[in-house]
């Protein structure tokens, strides 16, 4: 091989790249070379937009020293890493989170003031990712800042989707979807790397062929690729000078996809093949937690899991490094099923193209991975037709068979001729098609499995996979989500944050046991004051904010009421209106004097997938519910009900600090874990809450009295499920859940029209899949106690100041170590 030419050299040229100058002057000098030179304006011309995309590239040239210096250090050091594989990363606004990691917000402010800007102004330009669907992406964002400001070599892997999370909007109170161009206005947080493209095949067949070593080896010969590029961004660790990466893959056509056709001169052949190719990563599926097994997909799946794992070993690896040593170099983290395609591919790459044995790629396959799961719905596990995985990548299909067949050889042999077992636990079904289950796959090639919360993984080893858990009993651990204090204290709530330092002095928000600090001034009244006056003053702050997006406010008296999360059955938004639909009517029917009513704000945000038609029809009802609860005199503004359109990470900094009381009420056993709760809790806001997910977790560290529990249990739930479901049994039982479903039947919030809502109603009291009239009685109790609660200001301060000051648990960096002791075995390095 011929040696590499020596790197170039200049007498001004540092060694390192530094960073500019940490004062005022230094930050508007760079800043205006930005505006000129990079976006070509002066600062007199500049828009708004110039001065952003100017301020955030100003802003990564103070990141890149310790970007390049923590790029250099891995290459030297080689040290355990972790590649967190997820199709998803819904990071939020980047602006905020780079000041606040380099500590240059009021740098950045006062110069920026004094070329008569304001940065607000700037922050509010920016157009957050949105690739992601919900807690999963928001999870991986969450992650990667932890084992940043934890000092853990990570690299995240995703898809550079061209369109994120589609842009909600109302129009009749419908959902309506708007793509999400959110590169249109520039990319400043982004590196594009195409010279490091990777190419990525698919289709064709395989067969035998005799290599010039004379082995026979299986051959895939594919009959289409595409390029994968990688785009860089920067994950910045909370003041601690590194920077991690997190690459996403964009497709691009190929030029041996597009010359052939051009050189035949059919022009229109030749671009649609080109759109063919770059429709991979043109879009994010915007399901949540409901996959369809689309092969666009799985193409997405394999496409980013390819280039990520490619890139990884040819790219990462020092040129001479022994395969057989890779699990002491990573770990990749399987982020639900998304990825798990990555297993098959390793095996290729090892077996194919590095030309291990296949006993020894199995080995180090099964130490390299660990999955995941993120659900308990059973259609929410992927499963991908033997069909149409073995047409798109026919290879990876025989890899599969033949992992499954070995596994199912281990089974007889523990286990005799035990068919059913065998079938049960085969990767392969055979019904309603033959398919790869991909979670049973996960599980087999993972070195652990693990669930998001106590509750999900003791289900998941005794509901979702008993016959696995019993076959690898050591396999199955317990990791509790978790969210970075970073954005959703820190920059989300700027003024409890400051009450919080001021009151238990700095620290905290890399250790946030800490907050236990806070657990006696919940006995101080004028520490309640001022915690009192954070969360009006962040009421102020959403009013102000939904007022100029949506023409809406919050009244500042108001018990704010807030259930934000994707819209689906099992978190049950019905349940929530049917509490909203009761306190009306009691109030337009005279049964309770309105004097006497709480006054409440309910805020609801969430988005439906859109072929999702039951989820669209209960965001249809809910908006018709609002409306008319707002315009009727009769309830004089003690009952409101708003649902900002488009909620988003941007949204929820603002909506989650203001809120009193947090809406967690899925059917017990249904939500993994939830995250919202957690940032709820940790901003002061109250749970009511059913006892699932973390939400056992939150209440069992808070305290019951700091909680309002809910609902029946899961083993309820099952037992109810077995003994056979009837909702209209509890629509008969009980008057004002029948006079709520009979209002909403009438046509009253309708205009009359009983035909409106009568898939909504009739869903309700003919299926309930998610026990929605079984719980009502039991939370419309706990609002009464909500109610009470809220009366009494003094304890319900305190009850908020207990759930800051006992949530320090949920922090993301708390995650980040269970993941490393109990999953990855890495030491923090650096
Ligand atoms: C979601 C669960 C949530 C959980 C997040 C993050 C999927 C498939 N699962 O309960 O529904 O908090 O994952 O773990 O999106």
């Amino acid at each position: 091989t011929p040696s590499a030419p020596p790197a170039p050299t200049h007498p001004l040229a540092l060694a390192t790249v530094t960073a500019p100058p940490t004062s005022v002057d230094g930050f508007v000098r760079e800043f205006l070379r930005e505006l000129n030179f990079g976006q070509g304006v002066s600062l007199q011309a500049s828009t708004v937009n110039d001065q952003y995309l100017a301020l955030a590239r100003t802003v990564r040239h103070y990141l890149m020293a310790r970007w390049s210096e923590t790029l250099r250090r891995q290459r030297e050091t080689q040290s355990k890493g972790v590649a967190y594989l997820s199709a998803e990363y819904l990071l939020g606004r980047q602006l905020g989170n780079a000041l606040l990691a380099t500590d240059l917000t009021e740098i950045v402010a006062d110069g920026l003031s004094q070329c008569g800007i304001e940065l607000a102004d700037l922050r509010a330009q920016e157009v957050e990712p949105g690739l992601g669907n919900g807690g999963l992406g928001r999870l991986a964002a969450c992650f990667i800042d932890s084992l940043a400001t934890m000092s853990v070599p990570c690299i995240g892997y995703g898809i550079r989707y061209e369109y994120g999370i589609f842009r909600q909007t109302f129009v009749e109170g419908r959902q309506v979807e708007q793509p999400d161009s959110w590169l249109a206005l520039g990319a400043p947080w982004e590196f594009p790397h195409p010279e490091n493209a990777r190419r990525i095949s698919f289709g064709g067949s395989v067969a035998d062929h005799t290599d010039d070593d004379g082995v026979v080896r299986r051959r895939w010969t594919p009959a289409w690729d595409v390029n994968a590029l990688p785009y860089n961004y920067m994950v910045p660790g909370y003041r601690n000078g590194r920077v991690n990466t997190l690459r996403l893959w964009r497709a691009q056509a190929t030029d041996a996809f597009d010359l052939k056709i051009f050189n035949s001169g059919d022009y229109e052949e030749a671009v649609r093949a080109q759109t063919f190719a770059e429709n991979i990563s043109k879009v994010l599926y915007p399901e949540d937690s409901t996959p369809q097994g689309k092969e666009l997909r799985l193409q997405q799946q394999y496409f980013f899991v390819a280039a990520s794992i490619g890139d990884f070993i040819d790219q990462q690896l020092p040129e001479d490094f022994d395969l057989a040593q890779l699990p002491e170099r990573i770990i990749f983290q399987l982020n639900d099923t998304h990825p798990v395609i990555g297993v098959p591919e390793l095996m290729r790459v090892l077996v194919d193209e590095k030309r291990l044995e296949w006993g020894a790629a199995w080995e180090i396959t099964k130490k390299c991975f660990a999955y995941t799961c993120h659900t308990l719905l059973p259609e929410a596990l992927e499963v991908w037709s033997v069909d149409l995985l073995g047409r798109l990548l026919p290879r990876h299909l025989e890899i599969i068979y033949r992992i499954n067949e070995e596994f199912l050889a281990e089974v007889r042999e523990r286990f005799g001729d035990d068919e059913l077992r065998i079938r049960r636990m085969s990767i392969i079904a055979e019904h309603p098609e033959r398919s790869v289950r991909m979670a049973y796959l996960a599980t087999v090639a993972g070195a652990k499995v693990n669930g998001v919360a106590e509750l999900h993984s003791q289900l998941l080893r005794d509901k979702v996979l008993p016959d696995f858990h019993e076959f690898y009993p050591g396999k199955f651990t317990n990791v509790t989500n978790g969210i970075t204090p970073r954005r959703f204290v820190r920059l989300a709530n700027p003024s409890l944050s400051e009450l919080i330092t001021d009151t238990i002095g700095v620290g905290w928000l890399t250790d946030l046991e800490r907050l236990r600090g806070l657990e006696p001034f919940a006995e101080d009244e004028e520490f309640r004051a001022r915690f009192r006056a954070v969360k009006a003053g962040n009421k102020r702050r959403l009013d102000a904010v939904l007022r100029e997006r949506d023409g809406v406010g919050v009244h500042d008296d108001h018990l704010l009421d807030v259930m934000v999360k994707r819209l689906h059955e099992y978190k049950r938004q019905s349940l929530k209106l049917l509490h909203i639909v009761t306190t009306y009517d009691k109030i337009v029917s005279g049964e309770v004097d309105v004097a006497d009513v709480t006054p409440r704000t309910v805020i609801f945000g969430a988005k439906a997938a859109p072929g999702y038609k039951m989820a669209k029809e209960i965001i249809h009802l809910i908006n018709a519910v609002g409306e008319t609860v707002n315009n009727d005199p009769r309830v004089q503004d003690r009952l409101k009900v708003i649902f900002p359109p488009n909620y988003n990470v941007t949204l929820a900094e603002k909506v989650i600090p203001a809120a009193d009381l947090s809406e967690q009420i899925s059917l017990a056993g249904k939500e993994a874990s939830g995250t919202g709760n957690m940032k709820f809790a940790l901003n002061g806001a109250l749970t009511i809450g059913t006892d699932d997910g973390a939400n056992v977790e939150i209440r069992q560290l808070v305290g019951d009295d700091n909680f309002f529990l809910f609902g029946m249990l899961e083993p309820e739930v099952e037992d109810l499920q077995t003994r056979g479901y009837v909702p209209s049994s509890f629509y008969e039982a009980d008057a004002d859940l029948r006079r709520a479903i009979d209002l909403i039947a009438s046509g009253a919030f309708s205009g009359g029209d009983r035909a409106t809502f009568e898939p909504v109603v009739s869903n309700l009291l003919y299926e309930d899949r998610f026990m929605v009239l079984a719980d009502y009685a039991a939370y419309i109790e706990a609002q009464a106690a909500v109610d009470a609660a809220y009366a009494d200001t003094e304890r319900w301060t305190r009850a908020a100041i207990l759930n800051v000051a006992r949530s320090g648990f949920f922090s993301s960096d708390r995650s980040m170590r269970d993941y490393i002791d109990r999953i990855w075995a890495t030491p923090p390095s650096f």
